[in-house]
């Protein structure tokens, strides 16, 4: 097993916020709001104009990723997104609520925001999840806006990887364009907690590949009697452990949100031979508002707002 590898997250700039964050007795109190990776300093402020508003968690995790979706200089979440290694964006989202509801969309195109068409897949049908043309058309019968990708710089950068990679399969690397999904966990002033993640995925993946962004259980997972764990890196790996659901399980169990972030990476570890170029990370918040976060590999971090806080 390469233990050697795993790390405790401590993001650089903020040392000691992390240590106390993740110490057994720090709570905060809610509102409150995480997600995943520095994008998610900006994310957090859509989603507090909500909490702090006496919103619900389920509206305020869906302004809050909406926020990196549109923005076209994020190339791993929303239209910015790299394509995959045909030329399509395809985007990943789901959403969960505080009473299990939830909602998906895998490998959608040319969809502004996934996670809202992810929102009404929950609230407007009796399904989970819809794929590709039919996510589409769905999302367009049901008035959502268009965008055309992939935009004319991504699609620059992917026309020289495919000549300098011609049949070959892009191995993922650590901590690059491929490591970016954001990942949003909310609890509001009712205590209510709710979870949304979406992502273009793994830049330069085989046409119609999913990865662990939608699915319920890997990217996100969240109990309300519990707490809420939500997933980056390589989904694949997060896909085997049902990375999200095992964390939330962890807590179930009575482990700190950090312990159960380690331990399910310990797992994903354990599961493979080489871990090499393998980047996954958890971040989790339980009902007390303890948070946790844990990577295979340093450089792993995350955003939280509450209302005296606005971090990395
Ligand atoms: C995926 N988990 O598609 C996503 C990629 C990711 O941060 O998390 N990037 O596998």
């Amino acid at each position: 097993m390469a233990s050697a590898f795993i790390s405790v997250l401590k993001p650089n700039n903020l040392m000691a916020l992390a240590e106390e964050n993740f110490s057994p007795n720090f709570t905060v109190k809610n509102p409150i709001v995480i997600s995943t990776w520095s994008h998610g300093i900006a994310a957090n402020e859509g989603a507090w104009v909500i909490l702090d508003n006496a919103g619900k968690s389920i509206d305020a995790v869906e302004a809050g990723v909406k926020v990196t979706e549109i923005d076209i200089t994020n190339r791993s979440v929303g239209i910015g997104g790299r394509p995959d290694r045909d030329g399509h964006v395809t985007l990943d989202a789901c959403i969960m609520d505080e009473n299990s509801r939830c909602g998906a969309v895998g490998c959608i195109e040319g969809i502004l925001h996934p996670i809202s068409v992810a929102r009404a897949v929950m609230d407007r049908t009796q399904h989970v999840m819809l794929v590709g043309e039919g996510a589409r058309s769905f999302a367009i019968r049901e008035g959502f806006e268009t965008a055309k990708t992939p935009l004319k710089e991504v699609k620059k950068d992917w026309k020289e990887w495919k000549k300098e990679h011609k049949d070959e399969f892009k191995k993922p690397t650590i901590n690059n364009e491929n490591h970016d999904t954001i990942g949003m966990l909310a609890m509001d002033e009712f205590g209510n907690i709710s979870g949304s993640c979406t992502t273009s995925g793994w830049a330069y993946k085989l046409h119609g590949r999913i990865g662990d962004s939608p699915i319920i259980g890997a990217g996100l997972f969240v109990d309300n009697e519990v707490g809420g764990a939500c997933a980056t890196g390589l989904g694949e790996a997060i896909i085997r452990i049902a990375g999200s659901h095992t964390v939330v399980e962890l807590m179930r169990q009575g482990h700190h949100p950090q312990a159960a972030c380690k331990m399910a990476v310990e797992r994903i570890i354990a599961k493979h031979d080489d871990v090499t170029g393998l980047q996954c990370g958890f971040l989790a918040m339980n009902t007390k508002g303890q948070v946790g976060a844990y990577s295979v590999y340093n450089g792993f971090n995350y955003a939280l707002r509450t209302k005296d806080r606005n971090a990395i």
